[in-house]
């Protein structure tokens, strides 16, 4: 750990170990998505903790001793909240996934506003409170990771905990109108504006939070320009900002270029007899817009039967909150949907799309980065939307397109250099498809050198050291513009 550096708390709803039942045997395995190969390293330097629940609700299990392992190799301190089913079912699967990802995904119809889910949200809010008390000092800075937790601030002030903490939404925030419509809307604005720095993906996404505050509270003001600015509302003066997420660019470039991933990617090519390969990678989950991407692949091959036998798009879902009902109806429906556009198109030698249920191992998920043509990015809505990023980071050789939905965060960075669509217009984005199978090679190059360009610059390090930047400085030096 490196002195004179303020230690580091990083709290998440899930630890970046989760604990697994394997064979009746319970198993530590290490998380790898960006925000842990970010987080690994300045954790390790500042000396830290990351706070967060295990995944194990069994009682029996010795969750502490199995972590004390992971955490010798990691350099730093893994903490966990002990929940029960219960307490997972209500603060979980119900106030964070049934309420605030529909609502803040602009999709309030699928809202369940149930009093007993908030109780238990605010019941977990408490209990990962008092860890984080328990586990940091006053020098300590502490960052509080998405939706699941936005009430840390709040609960520390209320216990008479002083911290300097941020806080970090990984999601979209919504408009006032949309906002507006949860029940405890007061008392969420209430608990955000206790955090010191409030960071959100894009502009955009800071406009909103201040319309809504705004809307609550009349009197609060902002003040400065840029990526980060100061609010003042009530008796209350803190930080707001726009920190687009982004990835290891140089992880996801270098693994395209290895030997294995290319040889890999060129028998993927084969495979598919050199045919245009047009790429989708999602969560299993509604907001991304699963069926409406297949029901425009569908008017794609209707409205251009010339490229019948000609293309192939491929479809990786990774399952996803498998145990939630409706997450168990999109899957049948994105089948059904697969089987109908199959069923209208294929002949012999030629089936138009592939679609894969499972987990795939990165260095194969990259292949197939590698080996797309074109990359169609086209969530309903999404705070940023890694993939895109992954995507442009994995075509070394610059001739890939983009398609990306004109509602993913990721847009504010990319607009220029995507062919940008509607994910709800299907006509769009099939004419959109169309058009990057017809753009030019140089004209292909300059596009997706400019987006990996700005992807490797914007990275996840770049993402870390502005948001502990904008948390820590006492005053607002020049922050680095984000492009809205
Ligand atoms: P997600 O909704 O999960 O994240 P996204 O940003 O697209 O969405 O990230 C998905 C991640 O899953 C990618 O990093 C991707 O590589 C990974 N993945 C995809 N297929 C995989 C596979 N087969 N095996 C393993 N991993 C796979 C939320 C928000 C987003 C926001 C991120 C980060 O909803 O909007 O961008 O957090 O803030």
């Amino acid at each position: 750990m490196e002195s004179g550096m303020q230690k580091l708390v990083v709290v998440s709803n899930r630890l970046p170990a989760a604990l697994k039942k394997e064979q009746g045997r319970w198993t530590v395995n290490p998380g790898s998505g960006g925000l842990v190969t970010a987080m690994a390293p300045v954790l390790k330097n500042r000396g830290g903790t990351w706070i967060g629940w295990s995944g194990a609700s069994d009682p029996d299990v010795d969750v502490d001793s199995l972590l004390a392992d992971f955490s010798k190799e990691a350099g730093y301190e893994l903490c966990t909240v002990p929940l029960t089913k219960e307490e997972v079912d209500g603060y979980y699967f119900g106030f964070s996934n049934e309420i605030i990802w529909p609502l803040f995904h602009d999709l309030q119809t699928r809202c369940r506003f149930y009093p007993k889910y908030w109780r238990a949200y605010l019941d977990v809010n408490f209990k990962f409170a008092e860890v984080v008390a328990r586990k940091s000092d006053q020098d300590d800075y502490i960052w509080i990771q998405d939706y699941h937790l936005m009430h840390q601030a709040f609960f520390l002030k209320s216990m008479g905990v002083k911290r300097n903490i941020g806080f970090f939404l990984h999601i979209p925030f919504p408009t006032p109108d949309i906002f507006m419509k949860l029940p405890w809307r007061w008392k969420l604005i209430q608990a955000l504006i206790e955090y010191d720095l409030v960071g959100f993906q894009t502009i955009q996404d800071r406009r909103n939070f201040v319309g809504c505050l705004q809307r609550l509270m009349p009197e609060a003001r902002v003040e400065g320009r840029g990526a980060v600015v100061t609010v003042h509302a009530g008796n209350r003066q803190f930080r707001l900002g726009a920190f687009p997420i982004s990835i290891d660019y140089n992880q996801f470039s270098d693994l395209a270029k290895r030997p294995d991933v290319a040889r890999k990617a060129f028998e993927l090519k084969e495979a598919l007899r050199h045919r245009k390969i047009i790429l989708g990678v999602d969560r299993l989950d509604y907001t991304k817009g699963i069926p409406e991407r297949i029901r425009s692949i569908q008017t794609l091959l209707r409205r251009y039967p010339d490229l019948k036998g000609r293309m192939n798009f491929v479809q990786i879902a990774v399952p996803s909150r498998e145990e939630v009902g409706e997450y168990k109806d999109l899957r049948t429906e994105i089948e059904q949907l697969v089987g109908r556009v199959n069923g209208e198109f294929s002949f012999p030698g030629w089936v138009p799309v592939h679609y894969h249920y499972r987990n795939l191992p990165y260095d194969e998920l990259v292949a197939y980065y590698a080996a797309a043509d074109i990359g169609l990015v086209t969530p309903l809505r999404d705070g940023m939307n890694l993939v895109a990023k992954e995507y442009c980071a994995c075509n070394n050789s610059e001739d890939g397109v983009l398609v990306l939905s004109e509602f993913a965060g990721a847009a504010a960075q990319l607009q220029k250099h995507a062919y940008l669509v509607n994910p709800y217009d299907m006509d769009g984005i099939a004419k959109g498809i169309h058009r990057a199978f017809h753009w030019s090679k140089e004209e292909r190059s300059l596009h997706m050198s400019k987006l990996r360009e700005q992807v490797r610059k914007n990275n996840i390090f770049w993402w870390v050291d502005s948001f502990l930047q904008a948390g820590i400085a006492k005053t607002l030096g020049d922050f680095p513009e984000v492009e809205t």
